[in-house]
């Protein structure tokens, strides 16, 4: 098949499953076109049958607000026409599914491009419902060939908030290369980010409001009064400042570090003894998933999509939104008891590969593709 992608191409869960599943896709024979406004941050250097469009943007004094939208509708078109694309497949319904509904019906035989929607979180549950983008996302949704969702839960909510019939939308989980993300990676910074040998927590986000990074501090430091530990913060965005005043203010600065975005972010989750996921929601939390095909366990909210990769108590912990006390429980728990670290380790590990692994989840995007590509 020929396949144009389109995704968020900087940090974020959805630009990293798009882009392994672009790159999963071509090493299995077929032929992608990343379309999007900078190369995906997972791609990486020169790879068979890929290749990579860049939305051209014209800057220009009366567009306070640029209309990408329309952009990445010319570049689709352009790459469906040039290429003779089969389907185009996008990664976050905003504004993506919308530009590829217009590079549609600009090509002359509309019928021959077929678009595939995968909802990825916000895009359903925070920025879709708003008044001004609701409708559009309705019916962009309505108007892709096929629709997938990360989660049951996001399905469901997709379901009740934009009315669209459960049996359109397909589940299909996200997925990690559990062979770049495994257990013992090396080089292990674990030397350098604890060099007293204390126990390495860890927390890796864009450090967006719906991650509630304040309360890992504080299940930090609730759990540092119990255990010898450092907090590792990984990633950036607008509540770091936030989370580096609470540190401050609980006294605890000296124990926590703000390491900022990171290309290479399995080299740092492989040393982690615990990772902390306390989002108010989390369509899927693919950072939870990283960390357990790492064999990190994981202690996140009971929330959105998370109960469905993490099985409490057993390949993991979930507690409740905001009940930081329980949150910092669980972590001594697994970090005092060398056997239930142990435990929850290779269950984690082992959920990853045989659930959430390419192997298991690709081949089920490429017989979507085809059930679409039949009509
Ligand atoms: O929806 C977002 O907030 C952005 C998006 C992203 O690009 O990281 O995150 C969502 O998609 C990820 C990949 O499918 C999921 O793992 C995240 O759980 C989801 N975020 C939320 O639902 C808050």
């Amino acid at each position: 098949m020929k396949i144009g992608i389109t995704c968020y191409p900087t940090y974020g869960g959805s630009g990293a499953v798009a882009t392994e599943l672009g790159i999963a896709l071509a090493e299995r024979g077929h032929e992608i076109h990343f379309v999007s406004y900078d190369q995906p941050f997972r791609l990486g250097g020169f790879r068979e049958r890929v290749f990579f469009h860049e939305v051209e943007m014209e800057d220009y004094p009366l567009f306070e607000h640029p209309p990408y939208a329309l952009a990445l509708a010319v570049a689709l078109h352009d790459a469906a026409r040039n290429h003779a694309l089969d389907l185009v497949h996008m990664h976050y319904a905003i504004p993506h599914a919308a530009s590829a509904y217009l590079a549609r019906q600009m090509l002359e035989d509309q019928r021959g491009l077929k678009i595939v929607t995968t909802l990825h979180g916000t895009d359903i549950t925070l920025v879709g419902l708003h008044p001004s983008f609701h409708e559009i996302t309705r019916f962009s949704i309505l108007q892709s060939d096929g629709l997938t969702a990360v989660s049951t839960y996001l399905r469901d909510e997709t379901v009740r908030d934009f009315s669209v019939p459960a049996e359109r939308i397909e589940v299909i989980p996200n997925f990690i290369d559990v062979d770049a993300w495994r257990p013992g990676l090396e080089p292990c910074h674990r030397a350098t980010l604890a060099p007293g040998g204390e126990k390495i927590v860890m927390h890796v986000s864009n450090f967006r409001g719906v991650k509630r990074v304040p309360d890992v501090v504080e299940t930090f430091a609730r759990l540092v009064k119990r255990v010898d530990a450092r907090l590792v913060m990984v990633g950036d965005g607008p509540d770091r400042p936030r989370a580096a005043r609470r540190a401050e203010s609980l006294g605890i600065s000296d124990k926590v570090v703000f390491l900022g975005k990171h290309q290479s972010v399995q080299e740092l989750v492989a040393c982690a003894d615990l990772f902390l996921l306390p989002s108010a929601t989390e369509s899927f939390g693919l950072a939870a998933l990283e960390a357990m095909a790492c064999g990190v366990p994981v202690v996140a909210s009971r929330t959105g999509g998370l109960p469905e990769v993490i099985e409490d108590g057993e390949s993991g912990f979930l507690r409740e939104v905001g009940d930081v006390e329980a949150m910092a429980d669980a972590g001594v728990r697994i970090l005092t008891d060398d056997h239930l670290r142990e435990r929850i380790s290779n269950n984690a590990r082992a959920a990853a590969v045989e659930r959430f692994s390419s192997e298991a989840v690709v081949p089920r995007y490429e017989g979507y593709y085809q059930q679409v590509l039949d009509g």
